[in-house]
């Protein structure tokens, strides 16, 4: 970004875009401190050196007896005290704004654990390290870790907050500026931490919606591409299958992928049937409905969290791990 003479003299500069209705009142308490700092810092050490400087040690002068200075005392306590408590209603003011979101807010539900984000929508659908919001309408985002510490900073917006496992965090804000910002983890935690980071699109309304129907525009590119296998295995990753299904032939805690498609399938009731794409998408939406023989019924029920054009992807895909 583009800075002005301005911007570096105030201390603007060092700030990065601002993204939010926060982010010009976050930036004036920090640029108050910024400058309340120089000025205490300029108004202690010139007196300090020119002090040293004038009443140093000279042979034969004689330092005349000081009991106090009551006048001199109440000042440097009491102006002290004004500027802190100052400061601290300042900052509440804000902390408070940001502590209670608006009730008309879109709440998205971000789970952080080693090493991504994801974010679930009000409709229930999903993503990882890629967060949409519309413009100009308050978000409330709460929060929660799988595992250790994480802290989720959005900087241009000003947001900050930490993530905390068995406990649920929230901040809100109100973007006001279209496009990507970046979000990262902002508590170390672990090998990948620096890789725990994604995007923020700010979008508008029409954009918004149209990446609630279709899960955004990504899967435009695997569609004109043809690519319905390589749709299918990001889902394969970002909605979790992997975690049980294996696609190399080992089973884990659920059967693997390979060779699976058209193979004749043995159930926990004793009948059988071919595994063809009907019983694929049956085994996403209602898994008990067929319990596959030697697994156990754990598997979570996919209806409503994928979209059709995700099953489809997810049914290209087992089709091609032959
Ligand atoms: C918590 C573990 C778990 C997750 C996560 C999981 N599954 Fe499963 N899945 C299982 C188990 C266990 C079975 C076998 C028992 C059954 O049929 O319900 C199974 C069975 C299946 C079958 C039938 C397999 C066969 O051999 O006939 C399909 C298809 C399937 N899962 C698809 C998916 C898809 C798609 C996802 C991700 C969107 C997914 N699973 C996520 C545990 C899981
Ligand atoms: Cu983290």
């Amino acid at each position: 970004m583009e800075h002005s003479f301005i911007d570096y003299i105030t201390g603007q500069a060092m700030l990065p875009p601002r993204g939010s209705e926060f982010a010009g009142e976050v930036d004036l308490v920090f640029i108050g401190i910024y400058w309340l700092s120089i000025i205490l810092f300029l108004a202690i050490t010139i007196p300090t050196v020119y002090f040293a400087w004038r009443y140093k040690f000279k042979a034969g002068r004689v330092t005349p007896h000081q009991t106090h200075n009551t006048t001199l005392e109440i000042m440097w306590s009491v102006g002290p005290l004004i500027i802190c408590v100052g400061l601290f209603f300042w900052g509440l003011d804000g902390w408070m704004k940001y502590a209670v979101a608006p009730g008309d807010s879109m709440e998205v539900v971000v789970t952080g654990k080693q090493w991504l984000w994801q974010f679930e929508y009000p409709d229930g659908s999903r993503t990882v390290n890629d967060l949409h919001v519309p413009i100009n309408k308050p978000v409330k985002l709460t929060m929660t870790s799988e595992d250790v510490l994480h802290d989720l900073f959005v900087p241009d917006m000003r947001v900050k907050v930490d993530v905390i496992p068995g406990r649920y965090s929230m901040i809100w804000f109100t973007p006001n500026v279209l496009g990507p910002h970046t979000f990262t983890c902002a508590e170390y935690c672990g090998k990948d931490h620096s890789g725990m980071k994604g995007t923020l699109t700010v979008e508008s309304d029409a954009d918004f919606a149209k990446f609630m129907a279709t899960g955004g525009t990504e899967w435009e590119e695997y569609r004109d591409r043809n690519d319905w296998a390589g749709w299918g295995k990001l889902q394969y990753e970002r909605k979790g299958c992997n975690s049980c299904h294996s696609v190399d032939g080992t089973s884990s805690k659920g059967p693997t992928w390979k060779g699976l498609f058209s193979k004749n399938e043995s159930f926990t009731d004793g009948s059988t049937g071919i595994a063809d794409a009907k019983y694929l998408e049956q085994s996403m939406l209602q898994p008990n409905a067929k319990v596959v023989k030697g697994f156990e019924p754990i598997m979570p029920t996919f209806q409503g969290l994928l979209r059709n054009h995700e099953i489809k992807g997810l049914q290209a895909y087992i089709e091609s791990l032959k």
